[in-house]
Formats: structure tokens, sequence, C-alpha cells
């Protein structure tokens, strides 16, 4: 973790509590100032040195904040902070990580009934009590009963977001050990799965002992949990990282294992069966009259290289993110997995905001960030106002034909494509929030749902994907990852109707959604439907979130022709046009 992102953390929750205590204002300043923080591109440890003037310089960084920065790096806390914590002493993430609950409820919670963990709210709902709160009904008590066991095993699962940049980091990290001859993720975060148990990082090496040793050494780790010979646990933040160290000899049998799925790995064992060999760990043996029940019994035919595992089974390698068991052992044995997607292919964003709604940024911003990214086109497709915009954060009809020509006088500057868009909502019946004469004249018309996330969505989306102005549908499910399951869709179906009406279906690369996922991308695609990613970006930072939204279209299946947002900006405008 940066310190950048360190101080935006402890501002964040700082925010969470002020919230909590009903505090009104400052908690947006607070936020506001982390997301900053976050983003800005310099080491904010630097302009600390300097002095609260200097922190003041960031964006929405005012002087009770600097100050906080400035007394944090100078004595290792908030004072403020801490005397926050003392007075609310919660759970707040676990808490919060029930859906319908935020900070201000839980502040209300344990003013009333002295709740910090999950268990005592469990026990609080099942009693009866929290309906008696004020504020409170009997709905919200049995949404928490509904709730509390998805929330408790969200709270266990990291965010691929989250965890990758640690994956990344660990990796380079340890590649670099003199030790070390090979290193590899495994497991979920090399299947890019949109959230993570744990990391695991695999290490070839000779010298397990030096390897156990430079892995705890990690700077990024908050503490061993557990260390051996050849394996060692530990987190870094809420991130539990598994190390396992195997002779090089063996390293493409290992990852090959340890990368799965469990799914995926029956699947090739049985293929193996069939063939008299058998796999594991340590190998691909052959076992024609092997009688010995070691692990490394038989003649070794493939251990090296995961692609020799592969070969010896009569398969092509497979891409990691296809390893579900959705169809690709046999795919890999025909010789014909699919050609997929790749990294740098996508050149263009087609959902984003500025600070017309919800954004940090202004359009010109924008469109200079997503530039240096290194994209062909974006589309401004700001927040329409309608269900689910709260607070005030949703632009009306009038305020987006008055935002158009400032697109345009943007656009008329600027080194790439730029398409005027809007983000409408999709109310519950499939009507579109905004004037049809208006989504006419927009370049990019993305319809997404924000509100009435529950219960089956098919005819809602269906009916979206069916108005003739409408060019994607965004966050189709409108589900939050470890927070809520958002729509059932009957992807096929969707997927058919949006085929037959030049709508796009989107993978939202934010790492709190990846929606659609991996499974229904597959199901879209095989239903003829084109999918296009999107970051959904709120400020330039956010566009380098694509890549979550590559890896989840590649475990989709997803080839480049499948994907909208591959085309340069004419082939766009085809298909917008279409
Ligand atoms: P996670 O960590 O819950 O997000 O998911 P994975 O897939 O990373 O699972 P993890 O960390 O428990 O184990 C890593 C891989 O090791 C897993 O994908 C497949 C392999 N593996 C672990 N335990 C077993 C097992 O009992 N049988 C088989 N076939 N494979 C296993
Ligand atoms: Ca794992
Ligand atoms: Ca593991
Ligand atoms: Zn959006």
């Amino acid at each position: 973790m940066s310190r950048n992102d360190e101080i935006a953390t402890l501002l964040e929750e700082f925010a969470d509590l002020l919230d909590a205590k009903g505090v009104e204002y400052k908690p947006r300043a607070y936020r506001r100032a982390a997301e900053n923080i976050r983003d800005y591109p310099g080491a904010i440890e630097g302009l600390a040195a300097e002095g609260e003037d200097s922190v003041g310089e960031i964006d929405g960084v005012g002087d009770a904040i600097s100050s906080k920065v400035v007394e944090y790096f100078e004595t290792g806390e908030i004072e403020e902070l801490t005397e926050l914590r003392e007075d609310l002493p919660v759970e707040m993430d676990a808490l919060t990580a029930v859906e319908g609950i935020g900070p201000k409820s839980v502040g209300s919670l344990y003013e009333a009934l002295g709740i910090t963990t999950l268990d005592e709210l469990e026990a609080a709902a099942e009693a009866g009590e929290i309906q008696e709160v004020s504020g409170f009904g009997a709905k919200t008590e049995q949404n928490i009963l509904d709730n509390i066991d998805f929330a408790r095993e969200a709270h266990e699962r990291s965010l691929l977001g989250e965890a990758r940049p640690y994956g990344d980091q660990i990796r380079a990290y340890l590649a670099a050990g003199d030790a070390v001859e090979e290193c590899a993720l495994g497991g979920s975060i090399r299947r890019w799965r949109p959230t993570i148990g744990d990391v695991d990082v695999l290490v070839g090496s000779t010298d397990a002992e030096a390897v156990v040793e430079r892995f705890a050494d990690w700077d990024e780790l908050d503490r061993v949990i557990e260390s051996g010979e050849t394996k060692a646990s530990a987190y870094a933040d809420d991130v539990r990282v598994d190390l396992r160290v195997v002779d090089p000899s063996e390293f493409g049998a290992a990852l090959q294992y340890f990368t799965g799925s469990k799914d995926h790995n029956v699947a090739v064992r049985n293929r193996a069966i069939e063939r008299d060999l058998k796999v594991n760990e340590y190998g691909v043996f052959d076992v024609t009259g092997v009688e010995d029940d070691d692990q490394r019994a038989g003649e070794l035919v493939a251990s090296k290289s995961e692609e020799a595992v592969y070969d010896a089974l009569g398969m092509e390698w497979v891409p990691p993110e296809l390893r579900e068991n959705r169809g690709e052992v046999a795919a890999a044995a025909a010789g014909s997995l699919p050609d997929l997607l790749a990294e740098g292919e996508v050149r263009g964003d087609i959902h984003t905001h500025t600070n017309w709604s919800d954004g940090g940024n202004t359009i010109a911003e924008m469109v200079e960030g997503v530039t240096d990214f290194g994209h062909d086109y974006l589309a401004v497709t700001d927040h329409a106002t309608g269900p689910g915009m709260v607070g005030g954060v949703g632009v009306s009809d009038e305020r987006l034909r008055e935002q158009i020509p400032e697109i345009e006088s943007v656009a008329a500057e600027a080194d790439i494509d730029v398409f005027t868009g809007v983000e409408a909502n999709i109310a519950a019946d499939g009507t579109i929030s905004v004037a049809d004469d208006l989504l006419a004249d927009l370049d990019v018309v993305v319809a997404s749902p924000h509100a009435a996330l529950d219960g089956d969505g098919t005819d809602r989306l269906v009916t979206a994907a069916e108005h003739p102005d409408v060019n994607v549908i965004g966050h189709p499910t409108g589900r939050y990852l470890n927070r809520r399951e958002g729509l059932d869709v009957d992807i096929g179906r969707l997927a058919e109707a949006a085929a037959a009406n030049d709508t796009a279906l989107e993978i939202n690369a934010n790492p709190a959604r990846l929606d659609l996922g991996g499974g229904a991308v597959k199901q879209a695609i095989e239903a003829g439907a084109t999918i296009v990613i999107n970051t959904d970006a709120h400020s330039p930072g956010n566009f380098e979130l694509l890549r979550y939204g590559v890896h989840t279209a590649r475990r989709g299946w997803a080839e480049t022709d499948d994907v909208l947002n591959t085309r340069d900006a004419e082939g766009l405008r085809e298909f917008l046009d279409g």
C-alpha cells in the first residue's frame, strides 16, 4: 500500500466515524480529499514533509485535513481519529458489509444497543430489538437477518481489485530474490476471479529456506501467521498471501495444480486416468502397471512447465481465466480454445463521469486522462436524475442539454474522439429516465439499473435493450461484490434482445462490480450479444481499472470481435448508428 493509499484509507475511516456520529457535510469533504489523495500522482509523504500548505495544494484538501495529514506523518497518529475510534469501538467494515447498513446506521445501533460486531447485530435482530430503534423498522430487521450470512462470508474474501496489486507486488519482489528461479501467482488471483480468498504465490527454488525468509521480510506484510520449511502465510492489510516453494524441476506441475480451479483439476485428472496417466502437483506420470501409490510413482512424463503438463495430456495450454470447468478441457483437447481478447486491444471507454454528476473532474481533465492512458476515444456519460440517484447526483434533462455544447467544445480541442452521452436509469418497469428526443441527440446512451435491485430483472433489462436509442446496458445486474447480489437475469434472453437491437452488454470494470461476470459473459456471447468493457471512471486514475474488465472478458471466453470497444472510433460510430 502506498502512503497515499494509507492516508486515503485513514480519511475514509474518519469519514465513516463522523457519519456514524451524525455529523453533516464533513464526511463528504473527507471522502473527497481521500479520493484525490489516492489519485494524486506524487508521494504524499513528500508534501507532508514540506508542510500543510503543500498538502493543501491537492484538490479538495483544506486546512483541517492537511494539518491532520502532517500530524500523522509527524506523530504516527491522528489524535482526533484515535478519539473517534475510542468513542465508537465498532467493527465498521464488517457491519457495513450488511446490505442497507451504512456508517450512520452503525452509529445509531451503537448508540441505542451498543452493537459493535456482526454477532451482536445478529443477536439483536433475532431478539427483535432492531425494529425498536428509531429510524429502523421490521423490514430493516428482516433485511439484516436475510443478509448477515452473506456479509459474514463476504467479509472474508477480498475484492480482486484490492488483492491484485499485492499479488503483482509480491511476485515482482520475490522474483528479484537470488534464490528464486521461477515465480508465478496461482489460485483464484491467477484466474482473475472477482473475489479472492487468498493470494497464492508459487516459487521454484532449490533454497526454500532463503525464499521463506525473503517472503517474511516483505515490507507490505502486517503479520505472518504461519511459516514452515517450504511454505508461509501472512497478511498484507486484509489480504491473505500464501507462499509455496517447490523444486524448479516440478514448477510447472505445481503451478498447474495450485492454479485450480478444483473443478478444472478434477476434469484434467479424469482425462489423465482415461489415458493411464496420473497428474498431481509433482508431475504427469505414466502409471501403466504401477501398483505403488507414492505420489511420484510411475514414469515421469512432464513436470517442468505447464505447457508440458497439458501437452502430455494431449491438450493445448489453457489460459488460467478459462480454468473453471466450463468446457475448456474438451476445447483444449480438440485444439479449439478461443483466441482470447488481450490487454491493450481495447481502444476507448464509453461509460465515464465528470463533475457534472458525481465524478471528481472536469470534462477536459477526463479527456486528457484518457488520452494519456492511450485510448482513441471517450464518451462522457454523466448520471441522469431518476430512481437510485440520491443526494442530487443526477443531471436533469435541461442540464444535459447544456452539457452537449460543453462536451463538443472540449472535443474540438482534443487529440482523440469525444462522444456525448448519458448514463440513464432503467426504472423497475424498464422505462428510461431521460426524454426520448434528448436520447436521440446523444451519441452514446448507457442505460443502467440503479434502484430496486432484487428479484428477476430480465423483463426490465430486455425492455431497456429494445429502446431504439439505448446503446449499452450498463452493469446489468447491479451487483456489488460482497455487498449485494443484484438482479437475477436470464442472460440468454437478454443477450438475444440486445443482439437484435444493436445494444451492447457491459462488463463494468470497476472492481466493486465486475458486472457482467465471466460466466454471464460467456452465455451472452454464445447468444450473439456484443460486449463492451467500460471502467465507469469517476476520475482519470480509474482508467487503469480496465484490466479487470479485460480479464473478466477473458473469463467469459471473449475474442477481439466480441468486444465493441476494440473497434476504432469509426467502427464504434457504425454500431451506434446501426
Ligand atoms: P480462493 O483462494 O478461495 O479465492 O480460491 P483458490 O482457487 O485460490 O483456492 P485455494 O487458495 O484454496 O487453493 C489454490 C488452488 O490449489 C486451488 O484453486 C486448486 C488447488 N487445490 C487446493 N486444494 C485442493 C484440493 O483439495 N484438491 C484439488 N484438486 N486442488 C486443490
Ligand atoms: Ca487462493
Ligand atoms: Ca491458498
Ligand atoms: Zn456510471
